[in-house]
């Protein structure tokens, strides 16, 4: 009689990095919605910069409850930065006793990123090392932009494209999935962004170090509670340091 292979396949760890900055209203709703997902093993960290509307209060309510961990820093210090220290703690393998996960999630705290989204991240990472949640490819979108945020972000993009010489659609997104490999190749020391060129400059490192990047659709949609952060020093940020990227690579 032929023997049965039994094939134990290893559920895969997830964490997801969210930051804060007076997301109050967002976060707990949007911790709730993304457990209630029933994504195996999966864990929440948020670096809220101490914010002045109480969001870390939010998070240990929402601790009480689901596996978060909350990053707490003394003042805001600017998006990229949250990321960049989540990142390096998570590779170190220093938060909680949750060891080192397999893949990890960054997204936006209000709600402009769908978290209905998250198990289609997780499924196309499965042939990528990193996953890019695309706003501008086929079937993606952006909901209640005006028409200068609109152009502001499409000229980002174009700009990034051309002088990077890389071909994807969407390199200012904030919701992409790393496989693990993908964040230990970056240098993290190294990564300089404040604001929004941090997207751009996680993804060009990805990609020069020969990894794969592959997108898929998202609808962005606009805030509904709190105050945007976007700024003129974030936007020129952005544009100096694109082409200190392509120099310096
Ligand atoms: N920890 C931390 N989080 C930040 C900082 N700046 C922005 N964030 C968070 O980063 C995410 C993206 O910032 P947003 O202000 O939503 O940026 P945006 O989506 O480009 O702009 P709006 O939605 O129009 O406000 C949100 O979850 C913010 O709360 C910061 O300095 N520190
Ligand atoms: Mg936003």
């Amino acid at each position: 009689m032929a023997k049965t292979a039994v094939v134990k396949t290893r559920i895969m760890s997830v964490f997801i990095v969210i930051p804060t900055y007076n997301e109050r209203d967002n976060i707990g709703a949007l911790g709730r919605a993304i457990f209630a997902l029933g994504v195996p093993d999966l864990k929440m960290i948020v670096v809220d910069d101490a914010s002045p509307d109480g969001t870390a209060d939010a998070v240990r309510e929402l601790a009480a409850l689901y596996p978060v961990h909350l990053i707490g820093r003394p003042a805001k210090r600017g998006l990229g930065t949250a990321y960049a220290e989540a990142f390096r703690a998570i590779l170190a393998g220093q938060i909680c006793d949750w060891g080192v996960p397999d893949h990890v999630i960054q997204m936006d705290a209000d709600w402009s990123h769908d978290p209905t989204v998250i198990p289609r991240l997780l499924e196309a990472v499965q042939d990528a090392d990193v996953v890019i949640g695309s706003r501008y490819i086929a079937g993606g979108g952006i909901r209640n932009w005006d028409r200068a945020r609109r152009a502001l972000s499409f000229f980002a993009n174009v700009y990034a494209r051309a002088v990077l010489g890389v071909p994807y659609r969407d390199l200012t997104a904030g919701f992409k999935c790393y496989r693990r490999a993908a964040l230990e190749a970056i240098d993290w020391g190294e990564v300089s962004s404040m604001g929004y060129n941090f997207q751009i400059e996680t993804v060009y490192k990805v990609h020069r170090k020969g990894l794969r990047i592959t997108e898929i659709p998202i609808v962005f949609t606009e805030r509904k509670h709190g105050v945007s952060k976007m700024n003129l020093g974030i936007i020129i940020e952005s544009f100096r340091k694109v082409l200190l990227l392509r120099l310096r690579g």
